[in-house]
């Protein structure tokens, strides 16, 4: 029993330094909330293998996992200082003192730190070690009175309480173990009233509405896509909120677009730093580009398309001058994330931009307000920097970027690539006349044919959806009269210059994934 409230008192102290670390985070930094702030040096500690496996595992689900994981962690160590409290004290002050200094520790090694970002650890250490030291009394408490009435074995009890007259002891007992409850309930909703004040708080800040100024370059109008036509096929243009979301944070920045600026500097004539206003005054471009993430498998969903308002980059890197030999674009977000471009993609004539606007609004939050890099026809790792606020002109040798350094591709050109969006892998649909249809894609060199093969059948040509540009995916579709039976189903694109899409199976480390998809259906 002791035990158990021991290990339960360290628990809660935990629990009460992660929520109070937790509210104060929610009002200076969210980021900075100890969990967080460790989940995130977790990830940028994590070797590239493991990642890759947790992202190819997990999915979209690998940072809620991750957190989860640093909780677990932190409670089972919480548990050991709690049991270690009983005996030694100090040490299992230290040993709280220790897990909320990393945190602190963590919290200040970010990037962006700011000196102010080591408060909520602060604050998570005194609530974890008031809560500790006094839980652990009065679970020593709740225990002298069991002893003292014979319940308990005494394994260190003052042998002594035993003097405690009998008459009392039940009335003590009764008290000490309603005292312990009533803390661990106390402290328990005091933690839940702090964790869930600190989500609101975080949760309400929301970045500022702005007023977009129209694109001196319209794209024309988006033709109307194929998902009319055949149902289940990925609409022509990604709604924004059905958009993937691909990024190193735990917790979304939320930029403060009127103090918010861009700096040029490195190998340049002249450095130069830019507010929004100054930026979205530059003329603007308007373009249809469909972004996919390196981390995509075949057949896989980080894959987007989007219209997207913005400044050519290269008017930028004019307006500062390009000075010596730089090879690249280093751009840095305002958390310190880093992204390397090659200089020589950026300045081949392609739609490299600051993009400020998507899909006819601005950029949101998790998409990268208020401006972000998109460089068609590269996987985003390598070109689509969200929450910019740096771009540093410099070479390969002497600067690299967050994945660079950790062994990933330096130029990683989008590979041509098809999906099949329906019929749905597994599923079973009815014999007669249907439809195959999905989406392919061949960033900046542009999708010249769709072939699909049926069982052991030859490769048909499909029908291709409209035309929206090389940096633009295409829809596909092939009529079929499906018969019962169980059928396998592959898909090839072809680029406009003739070249195949790779049909050997790659990961997606270190410069995207290849290979053929193939969908399996029951036809009943
Ligand atoms: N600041 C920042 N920008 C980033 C990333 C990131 O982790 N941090 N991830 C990149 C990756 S890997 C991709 S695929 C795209 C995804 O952009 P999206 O989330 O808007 O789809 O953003 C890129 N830009
Ligand atoms: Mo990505």
């Amino acid at each position: 029993m002791m035990r158990l409230r021991l290990a339960l008192s360290g628990i809660l102290a935990a629990v009460a330094g992660i929520a109070a670390g937790h509210l104060v985070a929610g009002f200076l930094a969210p980021a900075s909330s100890p969990v967080l702030a460790i989940g995130s040096t977790v990830i940028d500690l994590t070797p590239t293998p493991v990642k890759e496996w947790a992202i190819a595992t997990f999915g979209t689900n690998d940072k809620a996992i991750l957190q989860g994981s640093v909780l677990v962690v932190t409670l089972v160590l919480a548990a050991v200082a709690g049991l270690l409290a009983r005996r030694r004290m100090p040490l299992a002050v230290g040993f709280i003192v220790l897990l909320t200094g990393l945190a602190g520790a963590a919290a200040l090694l970010r990037p962006a730190a700011r000196p102010l970002d080591v408060l909520p650890a602060l604050a998570a250490m005194a609530a974890g070690v008031a809560t500790l030291v006094w839980l652990v009394r009065l679970a020593r408490r709740a225990s002298d009175a069991a002893v003292a009435k014979g319940d308990e074995a005494t394994v260190d009890g003052p042998r002594g309480s035993k003097m405690t007259p009998a008459a009392d002891s039940a009335t003590q007992r009764g008290t000490g173990r309603r005292g312990f409850i009533g803390g661990a309930l106390g402290v328990t909703a005091l933690s839940v009233l702090a964790a869930v004040g600190g989500q609101l708080r975080a949760g309400a800040e929301s970045v500022k509405k702005i007023v977009l100024p129209a694109a001196a370059d319209k794209a024309k109008p988006l033709p109307t896509g194929l998902e009319t036509q055949v149902s289940g096929i990925s609409p022509l243009r990604t709604p924004t909120s059905k958009f993937y979301r691909v990024d190193t944070n735990l917790v979304v920045p939320k930029v403060d677009v009127d103090s918010w600026t861009l700096e040029v500097d490195g190998m340049v004539e002249k450095p130069f730093t830019m507010t929004f206003a100054e930026l979205s005054a530059m003329p603007l471009i308007e373009r249809d580009i469909t972004m996919t993430c390196v981390s995509n498998e075949v057949g896989g969903g980080y894959i987007g398309a989007a219209r997207w308002l913005g400044v050519r980059l290269t008017d930028v890197l004019d307006r500062a001058g390009i000075k010596g030999s730089p090879d690249q674009v280093l751009s840095t977000a305002v958390d310190g994330f880093t992204i390397s471009t090659p200089l020589g993609v950026v300045r081949d004539g392609r739609d490299a931009m600051i993009a400020i606007g998507m899909n006819g609004a601005q950029l949101s939050d998790t998409h990268g307000f208020p401006a972000r890099l998109i460089t068609p026809g590269l996987y985003g790792f390598v070109g689509a920097t969200k929450w910019l606020t740096k771009l540093t002109l410099t070479t390969y040798a002497a600067d690299q970027a967050y994945w660079t350094k950790r062994q990933w591709a330096t130029d990683a050109p989008i590979k041509t690539s098809a999906r099949i969006d329906t019929p749905a892998p597994l599923s079973t649909i009815k014999a007669g006349t249907t439809a195959i249809g999905g989406v392919a894609w061949a960033q900046h060199r542009g999708v010249g044919k769709v072939e699909v093969k049926i069982d052991d059948g030859p490769w048909q040509a499909t029908k291709l959806g409209p035309d929206v540009g090389v940096d633009y995916w295409r829809q596909w579709y092939l009529p079929w009269d499906a018969k019962p039976g169980l059928h396998r189903i592959s898909v090839r694109a072809t680029d406009l210059k003739g070249q195949a899409q790779i049909t050997e199976r790659a990961t997606p480390f270190p410069s995207g994934s290849s290979g053929i998809q193939e969908v399996v259906v029951t036809v009943a």
